[in-house]
């Protein structure tokens, strides 16, 4: 017997498809946040991100270092989900984080809503019971965060997270990353070592938790930014098909990355940024660690980017179509350490005397760069950013730009008392 199986769709047709959302364009700049129950042992080998940290603990082996430090800290019968009870959460403020956020003159963000390992901030009830809502802290941290945000900083615009595939979860068997024989949980119910924690027998892992998730997100916590990671089996068409009418009903416009499948809206380069300008919008992520996006307890304070990294990166990637969503790592406890704050604040000062560069703005298309110079426009203004400062205080400008006679130049940036220079303007 031949059973012909209804196809899947796998891409939108082109009438279906959605440009990037104008506000996601002006934007520019987000907050990216990696916090879950990796954030409490947050640790990892140099170079290697500790968002993965249940992941080395199986695919190192016994003898190295990944394993070394998990038997001396917590002893070799310690397993991942022991450190569920360990999330405490007990520093977490949402008011405080967003306030951070908007001060850093970030205009989204996007917080990890559950991770590779499968364990979800939101409340799964109708899915699984893998989540900080059923399990250890017992909270609904999407929800706490965006509604923070949604009344306190209601520019700030919201996004999602979210692993299409979960390592070890039986269900999703072939998905990406499969089971690992022999890999245990901690069973929230009776406290013993199972297959995998919260797992609901006989559910339809794309239909009944992945769409189901995705679906939840969009709708009850009214995500913006659907940021899927990995791929793989999917079924995004349906949940794009049902979720952009929804949202444009609503005067909501919503956008979606390159990685749920379907409709690849933007590009998401990883630690990494395009050299030249793209015709098609893009976005960098990277952390402020330089290694990771999940916190690691072994990143010296003066191993994160710096303020100046951190502005220079943003204006090079746009000046060249993109935005930067810059990541932190609270801790497990739910806080955003003193350095990383630091940081942040310093971008924030930048930005609000010379945001008006970088928001609303567009590439400049004669050039992205020259040398250490980088041009953004908006229909009324011609911005040149100096990467670093010119010598002898002179900036040259070896190319053709569109400076008129008569136009007005004026030098953004702060005087020492930290506000903005005013300076006589200088007519061409
Ligand atoms: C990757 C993940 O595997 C990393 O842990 C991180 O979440 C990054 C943004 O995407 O694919």
């Amino acid at each position: 017997i031949v059973v012909q199986q209804a196809e899947v769709p796998t891409t939108l047709a082109s009438s279906e498809r959605y440009d990037t959302p104008e506000w996601w364009d002006d934007a520019k700049f987000g907050i990216f946040i990696h916090w879950g129950v990796f954030s409490v042992p947050g640790w990892g080998p140099v170079g290697r991100y500790t968002e993965w940290y249940d992941w080395w603990l199986h695919a190192d082996g016994k003898s190295s270092e990944s394993w070394n430090y998990h038997r001396d800290m917590y002893g070799e019968d310690f397993v991942y989900d022991d450190f569920i009870p360990q999330f405490t959460a007990s520093k977490f403020n949402a008011s405080e984080w967003v306030h951070l956020f908007a001060n850093a003159g970030a205009k989204y963000f996007v917080l990890v809503t559950k991770h590779h390992d499968g364990f979800a901030l939101f409340d799964t009830a109708n899915s699984t019971h893998r989540s900080s809502y059923h399990l250890g802290p017992k909270r609904d941290f999407v929800k706490e965060l965006f509604a923070s945000a949604k009344s306190e900083r209601p520019g700030l615009h919201r996004g999602t997270y979210y692993s299409m595939p979960e390592w070890f979860n039986p269900d999703a068997g072939s998905y990406g990353f499969g089971n690992w024989p022999g890999h245990l949980a901690r069973s929230p119910y009776n406290n013993k070592l199972e297959p995998y924690t919260g797992r609901i027998e006989g559910k339809d892992y794309l239909q009944e938790i992945q769409l189901a998730h995705m679906m939840a997100l969009a709708k009850d916590y009214e995500t913006e930014i659907m940021w899927c990671d990995i791929g793989g089996p999917n079924l995004t068409v349906q949940f794009a098909r049902e979720w952009y009418p929804y949202a444009e009903s609503q005067g909501r416009q919503v956008i979606m990355n390159n990685r749920c499948g379907a409709l690849p809206q933007f590009d998401t380069p990883e630690y990494a940024r395009f050299s030249s300008i793209q015709n098609g919008k893009w976005e960098t992520s990277e952390g402020i660690d330089p290694y990771s996006y999940g916190y690691n307890r072994r990143t010296k304070a003066e191993d994160y980017r710096s303020a100046s990294t951190i502005i220079t990166t943003l204006v090079d990637i746009v000046s060249k179509n993109g935005n930067y969503l810059l990541n932190i790592g609270p801790t497990g406890e739910g806080e955003i350490i003193k350095p990383m704050v630091d940081r942040l604040l310093e971008v924030g000062k930048w930005l609000a005397h010379s945001g008006e560069c970088i928001y609303g703005t567009d590439y400049f298309f004669l050039g992205a760069e020259s040398g250490d110079i980088r041009f953004t426009r908006t229909p009324t203004t011609f911005c040149i950013i100096a990467l670093s400062r010119p010598q002898n205080g002179m900036l040259v400008v070896q190319k053709s730009v569109p400076v008129l006679p008569g136009d007005e130049i004026e030098l953004l940036g702060a005087g020492e008392d930290g506000r903005r220079l005013h300076q006589e303007n200088r007519k061409v």
